[in-house]
């Protein structure tokens, strides 16, 4: 008798999971499925789900595919599971390929196709429907996005659109995720949301046309170059009831809220300055290096930069002053923004030629925050006095890369589980494009 394992969270119960146990069960003659439990999905840091774990047993049972269901509810116990039952195959969706191969020495690992194009027509008709997301754009941040998707709930990647078709297929052989390269329109029918990451200057047209076609609206920073744009997309998204969301992934992030919240408690008196500073050294041949119009340093990290200061000191400063450096190609290689409030200051740095200490530095009358390189992750904070030997320390929860809680925060406005708007507000990002007109007007100059 050949004994199948495979293990999931199985939430929203949908046809890429029918499918999978459908095709597991038929790699032998007996089936077990691990399900997972609330607590391990939290540990394995797997946000958003929905249903209660007997919700999610029983949509496994009613498939008639399992033989047999357990719980996963700890780290390592695939391992014991697979000794346990005297499992002769491990198996799980093409979207986890190499994750588990450490289970090679104790059985045969598969990874199976993982339904790429669920339609919406099998979906269901509760309230919380499966959220069916096609990527824009196909470079190198994509295929990070694909990879966290898995991690939440609700929301499947079914398709991604790029024109240039080199990209286009490397994208496809490196995550079994489909690619229009021709018909825009056609893309878009076939999606309920979109995640914008092409280069800089086609993301206000893209999200406006996903939005006039009722698409929800997920965008990588910078959204467009100007305020007025930037408004009119926020009010189109209003006015199709979708959501809109600019991707600043740090603003989602756990570690960034509670240390903005950590701000305002009083604990470091009134706030009066904030240093915020980002730089990468880039790839001479990158985009970021050679693209003078599109490229550079404010538009890759000025809205990291931006988040805590408008955040912080709010969006109606005073004075705004751009400075930058330019190289042979006219591209910023450094630039500084500083502002004036009526009660304070603040100042970004962002950097893709030049390296600088990656802090961000929250100055108050009774004390101070210092979040040190990568505080734009928040994995650790502290607060600071006068006594340098009172350091009080915050190591906030951070799973992946970020992007999963940005998705989620994306997945929840779509269900209206909450109107956690504060995360990052229409406002803010309006004010950010403020910033950036600026910036780009400085440039003409
Ligand atoms: N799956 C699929 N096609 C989809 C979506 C999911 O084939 N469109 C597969 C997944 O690859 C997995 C199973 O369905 O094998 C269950 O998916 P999830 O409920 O998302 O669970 P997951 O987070 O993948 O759990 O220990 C838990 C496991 O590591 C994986």
């Amino acid at each position: 008798m050949t004994k199948v394992i495979t293990y999931g969270t199985y939430d929203l119960f949908h046809e890429g999971h029918y499918r999978l146990l459908q095709r597991a069960k038929a790699l032998g003659d007996y089936l077990i499925v691990g399900v997972t439990t609330e607590h391990f999905d939290l540990a394995r840091g797997k946000v958003n789900v929905i249903d209660p774990i007997m919700k999610r047993i029983e949509n496994v049972r009613a498939t008639g595919f399992a033989d047999e269901i357990i719980v996963e509810d700890h780290e390592g116990q695939k391992i014991e599971d697979i000794q346990k039952y005297g499992v002769d195959i491990f198996t799980l969706g093409s979207d986890w390929t190499g994750a588990f191969d450490y289970l090679k020495p104790f059985c045969k690992v598969i990874y199976l196709e993982r339904t790429a194009d669920i339609s919406s027509t099998d979906l269901r008709k509760d309230l919380f429907q499966l959220v069916r997301m096609g990527i824009i754009g196909t470079g190198r941040i994509a295929p990070r996005f694909a990879s966290e998707v898995k991690y939440v709930s609700g929301i499947e990647v079914v398709r991604a659109f790029n024109p240039e078709k080199e990209s286009a297929k490397k994208f496809y052989l490196n995550t079994d995720i489909e690619v229009e390269t021709e018909d825009f329109d056609l893309f878009l029918e076939r999606v309920d949301a979109v995640y914008i990451a092409s280069p800089n200057e086609t993301h206000y047209e893209y999200a406006k046309k996903a939005l006039q076609a009722g698409k929800h609206v997920l965008c990588e920073k910078p959204m467009a170059f100007t305020k007025a744009e930037t408004e009119e997309l926020y009010r189109l998204a209003d006015e199709k009831d979708r959501v809109l969301l600019e991707g600043i992934r740090t603003a989602y992030t756990p570690g960034f809220q509670q240390m903005m919240n950590v701000a305002r408690s009083g604990k470091i008196g009134d706030i009066v300055d904030v240093e915020a500073c980002f730089t990468r050294l880039a790839d001479p041949i990158s985009r970021e290096r050679t693209d003078a119009r599109y490229g550079g340093s404010y538009l890759e990290f000025g809205g990291y930069a931006l988040l805590p200061i408008l955040k912080l000191m709010g969006t109606d400063y005073q004075e705004l002053t751009i400075r930058s450096v330019l190289d042979e190609n006219g591209v910023d290689v450094y630039t500084k923004i500083q502002m004036a409030y009526d009660q304070g200051m603040a100042t970004g740095k962002t950097g893709v030629g030049v390296k600088s200490e990656g802090q961000l530095v929250i100055a108050g009358t009774k004390g101070y925050i210092l979040a040190e390189s990568p505080w734009w992750l928040t994995r650790h904070f502290t607060v600071r006095y006068e006594d340098p030997n009172l350091i009080e320390n915050y190591e906030p929860n951070f799973q992946g890369d970020g992007f999963r809680y940005e998705i989620s925060e994306f997945v929840s406005k779509i269900n209206k589980t909450g109107s956690r708007d504060y995360l990052l507000t229409a406002e803010e990002s309006i004010a950010m494009a403020g910033v950036t007109e600026e910036f780009m007007k400085s440039r003409e100059g």
